[in-house]
């Protein structure tokens, strides 16, 4: 019987500054913290993804005890573990009689629905805090929205790059520009070859939840084998420092780019620990900044990574409580197509795909352009269901939840939100992924083929994806040209690319290999 408060710690809140543990009382409040059956299943998780979650929990629980406070810890097999988040409060309230509950703003919709029922289900009133942890909140952003016709990322991010005084001169960008990504878009030379991020061994709290989820979700698609996450804010502070050395310099020239024998390129992999809450954005930034300050990174590399995290980290997290429910049955394109088996297990000839699934598979991990022109490119112009898309990001990726994965997926990657994330579809044929990688040379596919029967199904594909959404692009100054190059091919060209396109949609309705 405590009296005190009962405060409530999700498994992606695990900062020590998270806004319910503020004001913590040691003599009378107690923690929750549990692992839940529900929350490792309403997507099938990859298994890494939810050994670094329950890991993570565990190590940050231990934390708190060795700071004195009580913690109420319930992990999966536990019995009695109830296996859900409001059962598992309501069992809590029972047993520790808190004056209140005390938590904090969710990051997924449908868990907030169910923590604003928490204190009619136990009688106890619950007091739900903002998520401080991000750098613009959700009302400052709806506030930034409002009276605008388009939410660009742009304007956004320079507001952002104001209110945190992050590489300004007084009023104006340091270096006289706000964003330096036209220099970013180099392909990698074959002679240089990305350094090996920091991976980290598993201790022994860690490898007995790996134990656990082995034999618990080993119906899940993905591999324990290479689990390497850091699970503590020291092992994240110390990933973020390898980055900040060996990779941060080089991430803005070779952003975009993708190559067969490096799955990870010059990218941070802060994206789990940061969603976590062992890693501060802020913190991050200023970090990047001084590097670039002591001149040990350039600006396009410094100005590259600042934006993701500060832009567009912040203005997706924006869009999807901006939008949100509504946003999670958008459509536009009215695509319908069922999701392949390939994406769970990277069983195709399409070599770009392959590698981009199954390092997914290997590591939970895929970076931002395999992710947006691999993957997502694929289904976009394939025309699949949307609502199996964002099941399948939602589940393969360490870092997602779904206030991030779903404004990437549905609006960035899909266009489904006919245009919220992006003015125009991210829609590319097989050339781009040729400039960009080293993927097409060792295909099965032709990547200058487009209609032959081993031409790269790219490229029917974009045609196709232009042709049956022409009346809606046409109107789209940005889609303008493709359309136009449309109209002025000849017309056998046409058929034998739709005919082709038809045919590869047709193979994936009736699960042939691609
Ligand atoms: P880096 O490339 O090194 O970038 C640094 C950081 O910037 C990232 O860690 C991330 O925190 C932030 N960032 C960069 N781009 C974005 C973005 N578009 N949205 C939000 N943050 C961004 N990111 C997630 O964190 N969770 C997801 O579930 C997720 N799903 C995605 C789905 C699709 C279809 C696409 C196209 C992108 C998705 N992203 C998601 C964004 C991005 O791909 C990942 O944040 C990034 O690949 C993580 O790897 P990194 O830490 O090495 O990133
Ligand atoms: C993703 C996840 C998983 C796999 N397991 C747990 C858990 O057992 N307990 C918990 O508190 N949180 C877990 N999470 C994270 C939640 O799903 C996350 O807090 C919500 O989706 C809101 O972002
Ligand atoms: Fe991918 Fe086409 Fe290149 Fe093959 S040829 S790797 S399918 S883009």
């Amino acid at each position: 019987m405590s009296g005190g408060a009962l405060r409530v710690v999700l498994g992606d809140q695990l900062s020590r500054g998270i806004a319910s543990l503020a004001g913590l009382d040691k003599v009378h409040d107690v923690v929750l913290m549990a692992e839940v059956m529900g929350e490792c299943t309403y997507v099938p998780h990859h298994p890494q993804k939810i050994a670094m979650i329950l890991a993570a929990m565990r190590h940050f629980a231990e934390a708190l005890r060795a700071r004195g406070v009580t913690v109420r810890y319930v992990a999966l097999d536990d019995e009695g573990n109830t296996g859900t988040l409001d059962d598992e409060v309501a069992r809590a309230v029972a047993a520790v009689q808190p004056s209140r509950i005390i938590a904090t703003e969710p990051g997924e919709f449908r868990v907030r629905t169910a923590m604003r029922g928490w204190a009619e289900n136990t009688g106890v009133a619950c007091e739900i805090r903002e998520d401080t942890r991000f750098l613009c909140g959700i009302d400052e952003f709806a506030r930034w929205a409002e009276d605008r016709r388009q939410l660009r990322m742009e304007f956004f991010y320079r507001e952002m790059r104001r209110k945190h005084a992050i590489l300004m001169e007084g009023d104006n960008p340091v270096g006289g520009k706000w964003n330096f990504d036209s220099e970013n878009r180099k392909a990698l030379p074959s002679a240089i070859t990305p350094p090996h991020p920091r991976r980290f061994p598993a201790d022994a709290a860690t490898r007995s939840v790996i134990d656990l989820v082995a034999a618990r979700f080993s119906g899940h698609y993905g591999s324990l084998a290479d689990f390497g996450y850091p699970v503590t804010a020291h092992d994240a502070e110390t990933g973020c420092a390898d980055f900040l050395a060996h990779r941060l310099p080089y991430f803005g020239d070779w952003q975009d780019a993708m190559s067969a024998g490096a799955p990870f390129m010059f990218h941070a992999l802060v994206s789990a620990p940061l969603n976590l809450g062992l890693l501060d954005p802020l913190d991050l930034c200023r970090r990047a900044e001084a590097e670039f300050t002591a001149g040990r990174a350039p600006l396009n590399a410094v100005e590259g990574f600042i934006r993701q995290i500060l832009g567009w980290r912040e203005f997706i997290r924006g869009i999807y409580w901006l939008h949100m429910p509504d946003y999670a049955s958008k459509n536009a394109l009215g695509a319908d197509l069922h999701l392949p088996e390939f994406y769970w297990t990277g069983a195709t000839d399409m070599r770009c795909m392959a590698l981009s699934i199954g390092q997914t598979m290997k590591f939970a991990y895929a970076h931002h352009i395999q992710r947006l022109m691999v993957t997502g490119n694929f289904a976009l112009l394939a025309g699949i269901d949307p609502d199996a898309v964002d099941q399948w990001y939602l589940a393969v990726y360490a870092d997602a939840y779904e206030w991030v994965e779903m404004p990437n997926t549905r609006g960035m990657a899909l266009h489904a939100d006919g245009g919220i994330v992006g003015s125009k579809p991210y829609a590319a044929s097989g050339a781009y992924i040729n400039r960009m990688s080293d993927y097409c040379g060792d295909c099965a596919y032709d990547v200058k083929d487009a209609t032959g029967s081993r031409a790269c199904p790219f490229n029917a594909l974009y045609w196709d994806f232009i042709a049956r959404h022409e009346a809606r692009f046409a109107g789209n100054p940005r889609m303008a040209m493709p359309v136009r190059s449309w109209n002025r091919m000849a017309a056998p060209k046409r058929e034998a690319l739709r005919a082709r396109a038809a045919r590869l949609r047709q193979a994936l309705i009736e699960g042939d290999r691609l």
